[in-house]
């Protein structure tokens, strides 16, 4: 089956964060593609691919990137598939509010589903509720890992 979550990032520099993202995807049995895309060193590569985004497959995007974060938002003035944005603290980002806020505050008409700084595992979570709104086996999945966390919540209280 063709992957219906595309991840894609910056720069290699966002892998070890975006990592993450990848690991809960495939916990919930969903295939993704991951790859690079620089808004500003490869604009035409990412145009192309948010361009064709659709027509390939993909029905969420997750984008992460640092500092002057603009990956997500230009992705998500391209395609009309949901885009769920990870604000990295990278090496060129002041405190991590500069990425926050480049993929926050997007303009009226073009949202971008932003998750916390460096929360590349709940923007793979929200990319497969958005796919197990339409998709039994999914959805099932995430119920699972709902129930895994609350066990073990309630194992660690009997640790105590
Ligand atoms: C952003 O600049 C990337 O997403 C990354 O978070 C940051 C630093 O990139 P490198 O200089 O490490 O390639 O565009």
């Amino acid at each position: 089956m063709k992957a219906q979550v595309g991840i894609i990032m910056g720069s290699k520099s966002d892998l070890p964060i975006m990592q993450a993202a990848a690991d809960v995807l495939i916990e919930l049995g969903l295939d993704y593609d991951l790859t690079i895309i620089s808004a500003h060193r490869t604009p035409e590569r990412m145009f192309d691919y948010a361009k064709t985004a659709k027509a390939n497959g993909l029905k969420v995007i997750i984008a992460g990137a640092g500092g002057a974060a603009h990956l997500p938002g230009m992705v998500a003035s391209i395609t009309t598939l949901p885009v769920i944005g990870v604000p990295v603290k990278s090496s060129n980002s002041i405190d991590g509010w500069d990425s926050i806020l480049s993929i926050l505050q997007m303009p009226g008409g073009v949202p971008v589903a932003t998750v916390a700084l460096d929360g590349a595992k709940n923007a793979g979570i929200l990319a497969a509720q958005i796919i197990g709104t339409a998709n039994e086996k999914v959805s099932n999945k995430l119920q699972e890992y709902k129930e895994l966390m609350k066990a073990k919540v309630m194992d660690s209280i009997k640790e105590l």
